[in-house]
């Protein structure tokens, strides 16, 4: 080292021939490699392990901040976190993209080669999940001191392979290779106990305590992943735990002689952080679930109270420093730990306790589906968390006290209230406890709100009014949009400066060249690039060849019935239709794409991806289509796909029956990118509607309201397809066997459901969908008038950012101010090792 040389420079300065050294270094030192050795992924290591020591200085010195200055605290505990890959990410919102570009150009590599080489961590299933990562991002660009609290699954959502037209589920093997992002800690383990029973028991004080005899112990490591906010010296922390069995483990067990059961066990407790429970919207009652839950939680929760006592001897001022977010009800086991810990561990009083409990928790639902509500049998309780089934009574036993003193002549209230669902198996209500024991419940879009306060949790809402609220999802402009689609994202800063990046309501300032013909042409051209990276992707994939001068018609999320994929294979059929009877009509040219996983053990949902690929195979190899209409099935969408995939879309897919969907927030993502949306009015899509005008969205369909009402009149889908020749035709041609002629049969189970209940309505709003979707294809012949509702739709996306939506958390639930972080030089002496 130079003696003229700052130490800051040196270790983690950003110039590119500190960054060349750098690189040189970690490929020598951390891969143990040379130039002559080193594969592509030694080069993606050496480069990551070096942006990782440029987000380390910037961790530290925030946890600093926080600890010096005692910042109240959120911590976001979510059992999904699909972040997405982190590389690009981390050098953007470092600010380091260029240089590193230039630095790896300068040591003769490629970043773009590079960034392909990382692994996606898949730690989540869908939308949940990824509005977990996109908050995250949004609260470190916000200074808010803040960290999120997960499970560290060893597989995370299964890898996607299509044969012969079948979804196949392959193992996410995700760590093998390593993961440069995470820390281990293990100075931070925590144990975890499981099943036994309690004693109760009179302290020295006289007081009644109990003691939970667990049969045994988990340990939980955390790994810590950095979270950096954009271009400022934030990087928060996601700390995801992983299970280990204890060394004594299970001891009393082996005593007793039974060897294999306790060897089996043990294998057992490491199951807990092994995989991702691949179900989104329909929860698995499976007790390797609960354990995961329940896992998480209490080391979490262990955590915080470790961290929060390092200030302070008691917990009077716990809900002053400790906002703490349930994601749905999987965390919701915290309410009835919190009480567990303070009571039994802390020696607090249960009044105490109760209260400290309810102002430290806000719990989000994220749910319209009545069957999607997680409930546990009580047996199951008993026998895993024993301690906490008592905590759960006593809770119900004081809530229904209240709630009989509020309507003491409504006894009808306590059933549909209570915490524990009766019948012939006893279950525990989620929801419910996670409602009784936060401050604030909160719905994700404006109908969805309205519907949770309706409908879903209606008592509760009467009993507590003051308690609900609205926070309309929003996604990170930053992935989904700087860092998704750079040209588009180019061209919008050399016209309106780069201020929308953390400001997205500055997109306004589009709306000043909506008419300019250059502008419009340039923002024709990069939608036109972009699809025909697209392109490249589906024919790499699927060896199809698709026009890029096609409508690129896109929906692309999990598979599931309320979604209605369905209802977009029924129109494409109907297409196909119209050019089997009319071989020379002038169909405008279509690319109709699908992407999405289906539960393992979802049949419909199964039946969907077979039918769409029976479909394709048929349309895209009869000569009569030609190059009007291509079906593209995009196997394994998953965060990384979907970054190429809506920059590419024309028109969104956001199609669900109305009520069902809460929010959904892949529709942001497509209209932020310039595609057009065809819709119901069903979760974020009124709000979006509402932004960016009803006349450049493409609305169709019943209402929630209509919904319930052509139920509750008693509703007949043969009706529609008895007055719909078009409908009739098309369901005729998938129950004839056209799309499946070796197996006549195969989507019997489809047809079936569509002409018996369809519960979701997919015959009922079949008519407006297709015409719809026919107004859609005469919009987009007139170019000039489709670019313009395009960059409308950008310019007016603002509200939809998460830095909008967490500033709303912030101010009405959680109650935490920004604390900026500032950067210090990086100097050994200062640094851990002179305390040793
Ligand atoms: C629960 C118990 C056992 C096993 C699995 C589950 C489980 C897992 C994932 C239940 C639900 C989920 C995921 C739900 C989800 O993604 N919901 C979506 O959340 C988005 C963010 O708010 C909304 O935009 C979507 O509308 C909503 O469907």
């Amino acid at each position: 080292m130079t003696g003229h040389m700052h130490v800051e420079d040196d270790r983690t300065g950003m110039e590119v021939g500190t960054l060349k050294r750098a690189l040189a270094d970690n490929l020598y030192c951390i891969q143990g490699k040379d130039e002559y050795f080193a594969t592509a992924y030694d080069y993606y290591m050496a480069l990551a392990y070096t942006v990782r020591d440029r987000l380390t200085h910037r961790r530290i010195k925030t946890a600093q901040t926080y600890f010096e200055r005692d910042a109240k605290m959120v911590y976001y505990l979510s059992a999904e976190f699909l972040i997405g890959r982190l590389l690009i990410n981390n050098l953007i919102n470092l600010g380091m993209y260029d240089q590193m570009r230039q630095a790896l150009k300068e040591s003769g590599l490629n970043l773009d080669d590079l960034l392909e080489r990382e692994e996606e961590p898949g730690l989540g299933n869908g939308g949940l999940g990824r509005l977990a990562a996109c908050f995250l991002d949004s609260m470190a660009t916000l200074e808010i001191p803040a960290m999120g609290y997960g499970i560290r699954y060893e597989f995370g959502i299964f890898r996607q392979l299509i044969a012969n037209g079948w979804q196949h589920e392959c193992p996410d093997n995700w760590l093998r290779f390593g993961n440069p992002w995470e820390i281990a800690r293990p100075d931070y383990i925590v144990e975890v106990k499981f099943g036994g029973h309690t004693e109760a028991f009179t302290d020295d004080e006289g007081n009644y305590r109990v003691h939970w005899m667990a049969r045994n112990t988990v340990y939980g490591t955390p790994y810590d992943t950095p979270v950096p906010g954009y271009r400022n010296n934030t990087v928060n922390t996601l700390r995801l735990w992983s299970a280990r069995a204890g060394e004594d483990f299970n001891f009393q067990v082996f005593d007793a002689g039974d060897y294999t059961q306790a060897v089996a066990e043990k294998t057992f407790s490491e199951n807990i952080s092994k995989v991702l429970y691949p179900n989104d919207n329909t929860p698995q009652g499976k007790e390797l679930r609960l354990k995961q839950e329940y896992f998480f939680v209490s080391c979490s929760l262990q955590d915080i109270i470790r961290l929060y006592l390092r200030k302070h001897d008691n917990f009077d001022a716990f809900p002053d420093k400790v906002a703490i977010q349930l994601n749905d009800t999987h965390p919701a086991i915290g309410v009835a730990e919190l009480m567990r810990l303070l009571i039994d561990e802390h020696g607090v009083e249960w009044n105490y306790a109760w209260d400290i409990t309810r102002r430290t928790f806000a719990y989000t639902n994220h749910t319209l589906l009545a069957e999607a509500l997680e409930k546990w049998s009580v047996n199951l309780f008993r026998k895993l968390l024993p301690r906490h089934l008592e905590i759960i009574y006593e809770i119900n036993y004081k809530f229904l006290d209240e709630v009989r003193s509020k309507y003491p002549d409504e006894p009808e209230r306590l059933a549909c209230m209570s915490l524990i669902q009766e019948g012939h198996e006893q279950m525990v209500r989620m929801a419910h406890l996670a409602c009784v024991g936060s401050h604030t419940v909160n719905g994700v879009a404006a109908l969805h709100t309205e519907l949770v306060k309706q409908e879903l949790m209606h008592d509760f809402y009467e009993m507590f009014p003051e308690k609900f609220q609205n926070k309309t999802n929003g996604i990170t402009p930053r992935r989904w949009l700087l860092m998704s689609n750079p040209a588009l994202s180019s061209l919008i800063t050399e016209k309106i400066g780069d201020s929308w990046i953390t400001n997205l309501d500055d997109l306004r300032r589009l709306e000043e060249f909506v008419h300019h013909a250059d502008f419009q042409q340039r923002w024709r051209d990069i939608k036109q690039f972009n699809k025909q990276r697209l392109a490249d992707h589906i024919l790499r994939n699927n060896g199809i060849e698709v026009s890029p001068h096609s409508l690129f018609d896109v929906q692309i999320k999990r598979i599931h019935e309320y979604k209605r994929q369905l209802l977009n294979v029924l129109h494409v059929i109907t297409l196909y239709h119209r050019m089997k009877a009319n071989p020379g009509m002038d169909m405008l040219p279509r690319t109709v794409i699908f992407g999405g996983k289906a539960a393992p053990g979802y049949f419909m949902a199964k039946m969907v991806v077979k039918l769409i690929n029976s479909v394709a195979d048929m349309v895209n190899h009869d000569p009569d289509v030609g190059d009007r209409l291509k079906v593209i099935f995009l196997a394994n969408y998953g965060v990384a796909l979907g970054e190429i995939s809506y920059p590419a879309a024309d028109l969104s897919e956001q199609i669900s029956t109305a009520g069902k969907e809460a929010s959904g927030t892949g529709n942001m993502k497509f209209a932020l990118n310039g595609a057009l949306t065809i819709g119901t009015l069903d979760g974020a899509n009124v709000e979006i509607r509402e932004e960016v005008g009803a006349e450049n969205f493409f609305l169709f369909g019943l209402t929630a309201p209509e919904v319930l009402e052509m139920k509750a009149k008693g509703y007949n889908p043969q009706h529609f397809y008895q007055g719909d020749e078009e409908l009739r035709q098309v369901v005729d041609s998938i129950r004839s066997g056209y799309f499946s002629p070796k197996e006549p049969d195969l989507f019997r189970a489809i047809v079936d459901a569509l002409m018996h209940g369809d519960e979701y309505m997919l015959m009922a709003d079949y008519r407006a969908y297709v015409d719809c979707q026919d107004r859609v294809s005469q919009a987009y012949r007139n170019q000039d008038e489709w670019t313009r509702m395009s960059i409308l739709n950008v310019a007016r996306m603002g509200k939809f950012s998460s830095d909008r939506t967490i500033r709303e958390y912030c101010n009405d639930i959680w109650h935490v101010q920004p604390m900026s972080v500032t950067l210090g030089e990086y100097r050994s002496e200062t640094a851990g090792l002179r305390r040793i």
